[in-house]
C-alpha cells in the first residue's frame, strides 16, 4: 500500500475504517471468551481520551500527571498491603515483568544469573531473559498445576538472582502457593517475584468474599515485587499494567538518566520512554471511582459464573475440567479437541485450545446468555 498523496476526508477515513475492522470480534458480541482484556470502564475511556495527550516520560512537564501516577501505584500498592510503594503504571503485565527481572539481576552481582520460574510462567519472562542475558530455570508443576516448591528449592543455587511465583496463572488462572515460595526465598536470602497480572485484580477481593485463597501480597515478607495489570480484570484501557517494588532500591538499580528532557533531568525505569500518562489518570480515577466494593461486586459476578459454569462443564457429556477453578478462569478438555476447536471457531467464537485445553476467562464482559449459547454449541458440536 502507497503513503497516499493527497489526504483523504475525514469521514471516508472513518468509513473505511469501520470497514476495515468489521472482522474484529468486538467484546459486546459476546464471542470473546477466553480473553484477558474487556471492554474499559465508561469513566476510564472518558479521562483516557481527555488527557490523551500527557507524556510521563517527560514528567517534569506533566507534573501533576506524575503525582496522579505516584496516588495510582500507592493505592495499587495498599490493595496489595505494603504500606509504601515503589513502581509504575507500565504498558502491560510484559513490561511489569521484565522490569522485576532487571531489577533482581542488577541487584545481583552474579556472573550467569539464573532466574527460577514455574512451568505455567507466561511466555514474557522467556522475553526478559532473552532481553537481559538472564538463564530461565524452569520448575516443575505439582498435579494441581501449582509449583512444586520443593523442586523449585533444589534449584536454588549461587547464581539465583530471584524466584518467580504466580498468582493466577494464564492457562488455568490457579494461584501458586506464594507463602511458601516467600519462606523458601527469605531462607535463601534471594527476592520473589509475584505475578499478578490476571489475580492482582481478583484474590484481594475474592478473599474479601470468602473465597479461600493463599495469600500472595506484601503481607508475606519474601515478597519483593508484584505484577499487577490494570489493563486486565481492573477495567483500564490498553496499555495499562502495574509494577509495584518493596523497596526503592528496586527502581534505582533500573533507573537511566535522562538529562536534557524538555521539563528538566529525570531518572527513568520504565522500558517505554515516552509513555502515556493517560492510562496513569484512567487508572487512579478507576479506582477512586470503583473503590474496593465496586471491584468486589464485579468479582462477585465472575466467580459465580465460573461456579456455574464449571458445573455445566462437569454435565456435559464429552467434556471435562482440567481441574476445579481456583479464580474466574475455567479450563476444560473434551474428545476430539482439535475437531472441536475448529467448529467452535468456525461458529465464531473466539476460543483457543493451544495448550491442550479450552480457556473460558470470565471477564466482565462475559455474560450468562453469551456462556449458555456457548454451551449449546459445544454440546451440539461433541454430539
Ligand atoms: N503475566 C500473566 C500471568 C499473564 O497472563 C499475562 C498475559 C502477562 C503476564 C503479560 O501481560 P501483557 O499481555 O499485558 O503484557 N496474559 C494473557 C494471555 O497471554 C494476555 C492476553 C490478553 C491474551 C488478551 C489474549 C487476549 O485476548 O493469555
Amino acid at each position: 500500500m502507497r503513503f497516499p498523496e493527497r489526504g483523504m476526508d475525514e469521514e471516508e477515513v472513518l468509513e473505511e475504517l469501520e470497514r476495515l475492522t468489521r472482522e474484529d470480534l468486538t467484546f459486546d458480541s459476546g464471542r470473546i471468551l477466553g480473553s484477558m482484556c474487556t471492554m474499559p470502564h465508561p469513566l476510564a475511556i472518558k479521562v483516557f481520551c481527555r488527557f490523551i495527550d500527557r507524556n510521563l516520560g517527560d514528567p517534569g512537564l506533566h507534573v501533576g500527571s506524575r503525582r496522579i501516577e505516584r496516588e495510582a501505584v500507592q493505592m495499587l500498592g495498599d490493595l496489595l498491603h505494603l504500606e509504601r510503594a515503589y513502581g509504575h503504571i507500565v504498558s502491560g503485565g510484559t513490561e511489569a515483568n521484565i522490569l522485576a527481572v532487571r531489577a533482581f539481576r542488577n541487584m545481583a552481582d552474579v556472573e550467569k544469573p539464573e532466574l527460577i520460574l514455574p512451568k505455567s510462567a507466561h511466555f514474557s519472562f522467556i522475553k526478559a531473559g532473552e532481553m537481559l542475558g538472564v538463564k530461565l530455570v524452569w520448575a516443575e508443576l505439582k498435579s494441581d498445576y501449582t509449583v512444586d516448591v520443593r523442586d523449585v528449592e533444589s534449584k536454588i543455587g549461587d547464581n539465583t538472582i530471584g524466584i518467580v511465583g504466580i498468582a493466577g496463572t494464564t492457562g488455568l488462572g490457579v494461584v501458586d502457593d506464594i507463602p511458601a515460595l516467600s519462606d523458601l526465598a527469605r531462607d535463601y536470602g534471594v527476592p520473589l517475584h509475584v505475578d499478578a497480572a490476571f489475580g492482582g485484580f481478583v484474590i484481594p477481593f475474592a478473599k474479601a468474599l470468602g473465597y479461600d485463597l493463599p495469600d500472595f501480597d506484601f503481607r508475606l515478607k519474601g515478597v519483593q515485587s508484584v505484577t499487577i495489570d490494570p489493563h486486565k480484570m481492573g477495567m483500564a484501557p490498553i496499555p495499562a499494567g502495574g509494577i509495584i517494588f518493596r523497596r526503592k532500591k528496586f527502581i534505582k538499580v533500573i533507573s537511566v538518566l535522562a538529562p536534557y528532557l524538555a521539563g528538566g533531568k529525570v531518572w527513568q525505569a520504565t522500558i517505554t520512554g515516552t509513555r502515556p500518562g493517560a492510562s496513569a489518570l484512567a487508572v487512579w480515577a478507576l479506582i477512586k471511582h470503583l473503590g474496593f466494593e465496586g471491584y468486589k461486586e464485579i468479582v462477585a459476578r465472575a466467580m459465580e459464573l465460573t461456579r456455574w459454569f464449571a458445573q455445566e462443564i462437569k454435565n456435559t457429556a464429552g467434556a471435562w475440567l482440567v481441574r476445579e477453578p481456583m479464580l474466574n478462569i475455567v479450563a476444560f478438555k473434551t474428545k476430539n479437541l482439535p475437531r472441536v476447536e475448529r467448529v467452535l471457531k468456525g461458529r465464531g467464537w473466539g476460543v483457543s485450545a493451544h495448550r491442550g485445553y479450552i480457556r473460558i476467562v470470565m471477564m466482565p464482559h462475559v455474560r450468562k446468555d453469551h456462556l449458555e449459547a456457548f454451551l449449546r454449541d459445544l454440546r451440539e458440536v461433541l454430539g
